[in-house]
């Protein structure tokens, strides 16, 4: 570990010979903002060892060992979708709507009961576009839930759900994010991002909401007081400058509101899906690209990456590469990145090995709320001890 900055500053020296490079490191320990072309510099030419200590370097000024995860399931109300982004490997197109699922709301309310006495925090909700599932359909569901338990926090829709609801109810985006609130929306997960920049976008996703549209739907959520997250899908055609774009948008976006909590690099994944001539990633690339995120989004609190994706080896590693959160438990609820190739086909983890795997890499494992809010810190709790922990699932 890198105690202390001139350390850092020794190191940053001893890593990299190239006087550019060696600047931005500088910049960096200085805690000054780096530049959208130093970004772009950081993916091009910083080697793997020089990204990872500064990266580490800034998770520890910012969280120490601090590692946090969440109990929590998701709710996929469809992979029926009207529209027909390249890279998924999970929704069917309405034409084709037998081949796909749609649950009531009654189905839905059954899974929320079906976690009834378990110390879950956060029910993510998120699924295809689904012509018939309406705003005033996602309202009903999110009063139910908050009848029924009223303590669970509901993260729940991207902008590509949001801004088809809305146009469809003819209501403002404003409008609609007062009445999604009002009915119990807590916060929005960070989907439907992709990549910003209309050269990608254009190629990948063409017909659901353009960067302006999603920027617009979490601002107006940041107005409300609520907090959301953000993801970006790399690996693919993508080029470096269209990622540092693609931060650099969030992270102005961020200057205004301060309502992000977490910026989640999502790495594409090729199986079954119109872009599956795509090689995927190297994991040497997935770390680089945790470490610019985390150097970048200097203004993002935390950095997550998301293990169902990138599997429990690599998310253990992310942690010496910027990352601080593993998001949770999950309990096998999500099907999007089982469907897509990933390692992980039936993601669920209990909160023992959740901590263990936290352990394993010297970290330290603490349970959070939805807005990291220390629930728990499991330090000095031995979770394998029987009964020591009797809410450990
Ligand atoms: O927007 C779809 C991605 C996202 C593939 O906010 C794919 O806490 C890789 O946003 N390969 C939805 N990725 C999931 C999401 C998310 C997940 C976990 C936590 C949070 C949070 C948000 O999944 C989509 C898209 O970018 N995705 N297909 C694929 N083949
Ligand atoms: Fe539909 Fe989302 Fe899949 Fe795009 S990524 S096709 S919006 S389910």
């Amino acid at each position: 570990m890198i105690s202390t900055t001139s350390d850092a500053f020794a190191l940053v020296a001893a890593l990299d010979d190239s006087n550019e490079l060696k600047q931005i490191g500088e910049k960096i320990l200085r805690k000054e903002r780096i530049s959208f072309e130093d970004g772009v510099m950081l993916f091009e030419k910083g080697s793997l060892a020089f990204l990872g200590a500064l990266a580490n370097w800034v998770r520890e000024q910012k969280h120490g060992h601090k590692t946090y995860f969440n109990r929590n399931f998701h709710i996929e109300p469809t992979n029926v979708c009207v529209f027909s982004c390249k890279f998924c490997s999970y929704s069917r197109l309405y034409a084709h709507r037998e081949e796909g699922w749609e649950l009531s709301i009654d189905q839905m309310l059954d899974i929320v009961k079906s976690y009834d006495g378990k110390p879950v925090t956060e029910v993510h909700i998120v699924g295809g576009v689904h012509p018939k599932m309406t705003l005033d359909f996602f309202t009903s569901l999110l009063k139910a839930i908050k009848a029924h338990r009223p303590d669970l926090h509901i993260k729940g829709f991207t902008p590509v759900e949001l801004d088809y609801m809305f146009r469809k109810a003819k209501v403002s985006v404003e409008e609609g994010m007062r009445i999604v609130h009002e009915a119990g929306l807590d916060s929005l997960p960070g989907g439907g991002a992709e990549i910003f920049h209309p050269d990608i976008r254009t190629q990948i996703c063409d017909d659901k909401v353009d960067a302006d549209g999603w920027l617009h739907i979490h601002k107006a959520a940041h107005d409300l007081g609520m907090h959301s997250n953000a993801t970006m899908l790399y690996g693919h055609i993508e080029s470096f400058y269209h990622r540092i774009d693609h931060m650099d948008r969030l992270r102005r976006l961020q200057d205004k509101t301060g309502g992000f909590n977490t910026f989640i690099p999502l790495k594409f994944r090729n199986k079954e899906n119109e872009m599956s001539h795509i090689p995927e990633s190297t994991v040497v690339e997935d770390m680089r690209m945790y470490a610019v995120a985390r150097l970048y989004m200097d203004n993002f609190p935390h950095i997550k990456a998301y293990w169902p994706m990138l599997g429990r080896q690599n998310a253990q590693l992310s942690l010496s590469f910027g990352v601080n959160d593993i998001d949770g438990t999950i309990d096998d609820s999500t099907k999007i990145y089982a469907m897509a190739g990933s390692e992980e086909q039936t993601p669920a983890m209990s909160t023992t090995e959740l901590v263990t795997l936290i352990r394993q890499v010297k970290r330290q494992p603490i349970e959070r709320g939805t807005l990291y809010n220390e629930i728990r810190d499991y330090s000095n709790v031995e979770p394998e001890e029987p009964g020591v922990d009797p809410q450990l699932n």
